[in-house]
């Protein structure tokens, strides 16, 4: 891995309903997240947080789109500021905020890659489109509008698309009736909680970096609900039986391990959900594993 890494905090909620969501970043930087990486031996730069725009109540849903011009707007700036990042040859670390944000996260990164790879550890499949999403909720939708799919206004922020098969699932255990249909027409490779059980984590890690071979950089979208409400009180959509914290601890050092993590985004942080700040510091320690940290 690089030894650079550029901090982007995204103070995001727009894509959801509930508030404190965009005090994430906050959170996972009280939690001691630059201080970490120093440790490891990072040259850190943080660009602070990207401004967010504000809630408007006139356009509160417009189209089963809640939100929808101050998530692009903010979208566009996220991109713009990723951008930047992979210019100055930095590993990009985005701290959110509702996953809304990776529409721009990935907007910038799938434009600087041939053929980039995508795990997408999760409760939710975010693969939902204005006509499928129950909820109107923008961070429901990302992974739909990275592949092109959805408002126009939303799949114009990035220039180029991800492909299906660059994509894997890990965690899923709440997927929408049309993100199951979506997952099968696009044959989009999904480890539900059942796969985690019955295979376990190091060979879901294995055969995730196998499907992931061929791709000329993977970036991780890690969202907090994909681990268990008991280890992650602090989240917005809290779905029973998730991953547990040693098992995402593996995931993270398999991924270090393998050298070929090139981006990485841990969102849907809420602490004003949390327990004394233990989702954040979660965050944290799962992204020391991922940079590489060892007991010994
Ligand atoms: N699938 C539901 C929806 O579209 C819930 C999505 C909840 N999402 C997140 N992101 N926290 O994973 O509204
Ligand atoms: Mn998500
Ligand atoms: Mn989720
Ligand atoms: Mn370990």
């Amino acid at each position: 891995m690089m030894k650079k890494v550029s901090l982007l905090g995204v103070p995001m909620d727009l894509g959801q309903a509930r508030r404190g969501v965009d005090m994430g970043p906050s959170a996972m930087r009280y939690a001691g997240v630059i201080e970490r990486l120093e440790k490891l031996g990072y040259d850190v730069r943080d660009y602070g947080n990207v401004v967010v725009d504000e809630r408007s109540i006139e356009e509160a849903s417009h189209e089963n789109l809640k939100n929808l011009s101050a998530v692009v707007n903010t979208s566009i700036r996220i991109r713009e500021t990723v951008q930047q990042m992979i210019d100055d040859e930095a590993f990009p670390l985005l701290l959110g905020g509702d996953h809304s944000m990776s529409i721009g996260t990935l907007a910038a990164i799938t434009a600087r890659h041939e053929n980039l790879g995508v795990i997408w550890y999760d409760a939710h499949g975010d693969l939902n489109i204005p006509s499928t999403s129950p909820t109107g909720n923008i961070h429901g939708m990302p992974l739909a509008v990275n592949l092109g799919l959805g408002h126009e206004l939303l799949t114009n922020i990035g220039a180029k698309k991800l492909k299906p098969e660059n994509i894997v699932l890990i965690g899923s255990r709440d997927l929408d009736e049309g993100e199951r249909v979506l997952i099968k027409e696009l044959g989009i490779k999904v480890f539900t909680m059942h796969e985690v059980d019955m295979l376990g984590m190091a060979t879901v890690m294995e055969q995730t970096l196998q499907h992931l071979a061929h791709t000329d950089g993977i970036h991780l979208s890690l969202d907090l609900d994909g681990l268990d409400p008991m280890e992650c009180p602090g989240v917005g959509t809290p779905v029973l039986g998730g991953l547990t914290y040693r098992e995402s601890h593996l995931a993270m050092e398999l991924l270090a391990a393998s050298g070929r993590v090139t981006s990485a985004e841990f969102v849907e942080v809420n602490p004003i959900l949390d327990e004394r700040n233990k989702t954040a510091q979660v965050a944290v320690a799962l992204i020391a594993s991922l940079f590489g940290d060892q007991l010994l």
